[in-house]
């Protein structure tokens, strides 16, 4: 039994959940804690006492102690890959290349912590000096999403610890695992007691109690639309920072001039690897007419190629949907496309393999209208709509006509259509000829309307969440 890890010490839990492999029902990752009210209540008790002295802790202490757990993520990236892969799905090498992932963000953050900037400025009265510094918010509660086991938390623990909070990380129900490793490795990392929490468990216990807790100063929260509304409405009602990364519908624009090499690997990639289990996948692929026969046949005849089965094998390019209830949810979607009157290219059935996973064919709806509820709602699978476009500025209409602003993206040769396009999406990220899905560590991420709220993650960005600013008059 994996146990929590607070205050310093491994804690029994409340209960505890067997993780099981999408890949293969039969193989038991392990066995994890998971808190109740009472471990919840020491994990928030802890964090508020450690963040009296942690925010006064030096730079060179923090960046050396996030240098160490990078080193250690890295050195592991094989073995924790094996284990992310075994309790996510997704591929090995895409596990493999998110734990790498992990360990920059860690490295990345080590060398922030010595970045923290201030001011100083001339007062307008004389005799008196500004000093405008950066200061941690205190204790953050994190609340982390399932399909990017151990490269969320990174992106928000490190962030967070870099810049002096105490943390509270709260993985998702389905994948402890790879928190749990990060957790173990961070245990050893020479952090005080109660800096760093691992407090898995239920969103109604775990994720209620720090959203609730004034004592919580802040929530940084990836996860669903709907999760994300009722964290944001409990920490509005006793003023907590926030910030809120969910859904996406996200368009791929493919334009008659683009080559089709690279907008159908664009396609293929950014729709269906991972499983389409991204917040940044493109679901809306919108195609201008003039390429629009070509293209469709060259993503089908790509997506016959593709192997789907067990995230542990060899040759395999997707894997199998996380769980049932998910896998649930995209079959739902796909049944609703058909009766909407979406022609199916391509796949969209169960798939049998030798071990008893939830796979599923990537499904490639063509000829989708845009008002179809399957082309407007996050269906979080390996399912995409191909939407026509009779030009460019049809395309872009098209491309913004969501409630979703995460990524945009678009496959031209024209520098007028990417400089317009890149202008003119409203998404926080746009990518040229590049997949919408996979980014990069360093640089801020977010999106606009209803994807995001608050202020941006990672990268030179991150600093804004997780500090708060101080203004201090000073007379001689
Ligand atoms: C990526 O596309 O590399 O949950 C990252 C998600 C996003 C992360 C996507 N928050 O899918």
């Amino acid at each position: 039994m994996k146990k929590l890890w607070i205050n310093g010490e491994w804690t029994d839990g409340a209960q505890h959940t067997t993780v099981r492999s999408p890949s293969d029902r039969a193989d038991v990752v392990g066995e994890y804690a998971t808190a109740g009210a009472e471990q919840v209540e020491t994990a928030i008790a802890a964090a508020h006492q450690a963040s009296l002295s942690w925010r006064h802790s030096g730079v060179q202490q923090r960046a050396d102690a996030l240098d160490l757990i990078g080193t250690e993520i890295q050195a592991r990236k094989t073995e924790l890959g094996t284990l992310l892969a075994r309790e996510e799905g997704k591929t090995l090498p895409e596990a493999i290349g998110e734990v790498g992932r992990a360990a920059a963000i860690f490295k990345f953050f080590a060398q922030e912590a010595l970045r923290i900037r201030g001011d100083k400025l001339a007062s307008v009265r004389p005799g008196i000096e500004v000093d405008v510094s950066r200061e941690p918010v205190g204790v953050v509660g994190i609340i982390a999403p399932w399909n990017f086991p151990i490269a969320i938390p990174a992106w928000k623990v490190a962030p967070a610890l870099a810049f002096g909070n105490t943390v509270l990380l709260k993985p998702a129900e389905l994948v402890p695992a790879s928190s749990w490793a990060l957790a173990e490795i961070i245990s050893r990392a020479g952090l005080p007691p109660g800096v760093f929490n691992l407090v898995a468990g239920p969103g109604r216990v775990v994720g209620e109690a720090m959203v609730n807790d004034r004592r919580v100063d802040a929530i940084s929260f990836t996860g669903s639309v709907a999760t994300g509304s009722r964290v944001l409405a409990a920490c509005a009602a006793r003023r907590a920072k926030v910030q809120l990364e969910m859904g996406g519908k996200n368009p791929l624009v493919v334009l008659a001039d683009s080559d089709l090499e690279v907008a159908v690997n664009a396609a293929v990639q950014g729709s269906f690897y991972s499983t389409g289990q991204r917040c940044t996948a493109s679901s809306r692929i919108i195609v201008e007419e003039a390429i629009y026969g070509r293209f469709v046949a060259a993503v089908t005849e790509k997506l016959g190629q593709l192997k789907v089965g067990h995230a542990l094998h060899a040759g395999v390019d997707i894997g199998p949907v996380v769980d049932q209830s998910q896998l649930d949810q995209d079959l739902r979607y796909i049944q609703i496309a058909k009766d909407e009157g979406a022609k199916l290219a391509f796949g969209g059935e169960r798939l049998q393999r030798d071990t008893d996973g939830y796979f599923l064919n990537p499904a490639l709806f063509v000829d989708c209208d845009p008002a179809m509820q399957h082309t407007r709602e996050e269906i979080f699978g390996p399912v995409a709509s191909v939407i026509p476009a009779k030009n460019y500025e049809h395309a872009l209409q098209l491309a913004n006509d969501t409630e979703f602003g995460l990524t945009a993206g678009i496959c031209t040769t024209s520098l007028k259509y990417a400089t317009h396009f890149r202008r003119h999406a409203r998404a926080g990220m746009v990518m040229v000829n590049v997949p919408t899905a996979g980014v990069d560590y360093h640089v801020p991420f977010g999106g606009t309307k209803g994807s995001s709220y608050g202020a941006r993650e990672q990268g030179s960005a991150a600093v804004e969440f997780f500090t708060t600013m101080k203004t201090s008059y000073i007379a001689s």
